[in-house]
């Protein structure tokens, strides 16, 4: 859908940090990225990228064994020991009775896998009002990170600042979470600290479980938002699907657990503007998919993060062009769903 930002939207995003935008897509476009969603989570045991978060933090907090293997390919007793050894670490979980088992999938890079994810990433929308957003003339797709919290999901999403898991610096950068479900704080909807992409600040980024900070970042740590929610200046929307909140590359954001019995599914889309220089950034998370090697001080622009704006040939679908690289073998059942959903 084509959509013209308000300069209210425009003042909200540079003043606040964050601005939610309704009706951005159509309930068709919402439910073929939804199909690739659930495949990702029906997939997660099998993919190299995927966590449950909720899993991980029941077994390092709770001492409850996780049932099947999507925690065990992560080294549980590894992260356990980092967690355990950050004195001031606590468990951000819900004070929920045990209803079901819950879920926070994590995973990133879907739109190398599923076509409807990449259809989204390169050839949607975002990627103009990504330029529109950062008064930025070009703009590169940097990334694309899945949250799924299931019904009944106690794991909080730690407060924190996204530019310190990427390997990137510049001064504008956005994400765009696109809820694919109705979602308010009770469900997990994001929380955003007003104003706080504002003062520079660069944090080290956390393990979502706690504010732990991953292994090898130097950075300072986020303030502790969750010690003291009610003192901060806290933005939230009440979303529907096709809606989407933009939030600044600085701006501090987390999220509740799912308190509900309804499924809370959003995906994230990172663009860099014209001013992003590649930076090998410590304690940034790890790009196992990555095919090519940027230096400190590129440019953003290469196969896995392509310039998607201005559009190169506007007639045709980057998602068309680009062949699908990937350092990292997808499963059969990966390949089917980006067959399946290109050919819907
Ligand atoms: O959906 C969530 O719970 C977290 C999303 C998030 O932190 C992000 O997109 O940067």
């Amino acid at each position: 859908m084509e959509k013209r930002l308000t300069r209210a939207q425009l003042r909200a995003f540079h003043e606040d940090g964050v601005v939610l935008l309704k009706d951005v897509f159509e309930a068709e476009e919402i439910a073929r990225l939804r199909a690739a969603l659930d495949m990702q989570l029906a997939n997660a045991n099998k993919s190299p990228t995927a966590y449950d978060f909720e899993q991980i933090a029941a077994e390092i907090w709770e001492g409850k064994k996780a049932a099947d293997s999507v925690a065990h390919r992560f080294d549980v007793a590894a992260l356990s020991a980092v967690v355990k050894g950050d004195k001031n670490a606590r468990p951000l979980r819900e004070a929920l009775s045990d209803r079901g088992r819950g879920t926070f999938l994590f995973e990133a890079s879907g739109w190398r896998r599923h076509r409807a994810i990449r259809d989204f990433a390169l050839d949607s929308c975002l990627p103009k009002l990504a330029a529109e957003l950062l008064d930025s003339p070009v703009v590169s797709f940097w990334d694309d990170t899945t949250f799924i919290k299931g019904p009944f999901t106690k794991q909080k999403t730690a407060f924190h600042q996204d530019l310190g898991y990427n390997n990137y610096d510049g001064r504008n950068a956005i994400v765009f979470w696109t809820p694919l479900d109705s979602a308010t704080e009770a469900s997990g909807v994001m929380k955003y600290i007003r104003r706080s992409h504002k003062d520079g600040s660069v944090y080290a980024p956390n393990l979502f479980l706690s504010q732990t900070t991953m292994p090898g970042a130097t950075a300072p740590k986020c303030p502790d938002i969750e010690a003291d929610e009610d003192s901060f200046d806290i933005i939230c929307y009440d979303v529907e699907p096709g809606d989407v909140i933009a939030h600044h590359i600085r701006t501090i954001h987390g999220a509740g657990g799912n308190l509900t019995g309804h499924m809370r599914r959003a995906i994230s889309f990172h663009y860099c503007g014209e001013d992003a220089r590649y930076f090998s950034r410590a304690g940034a998370a790890p790009r196992l998919h990555d095919v090519d090697t940027l230096a400190d001080g590129d440019a953003i622009c290469s196969r896995d993060h392509p310039v998607v704006w201005p559009r190169p040939w506007p007639q045709l679908k980057l998602a068309d062009l680009l062949p699908l690289r990937t350092n990292v073998e997808p499963s059969a059942e990966a390949m089917n769903s980006n067959t399946t959903s290109h050919a819907a």
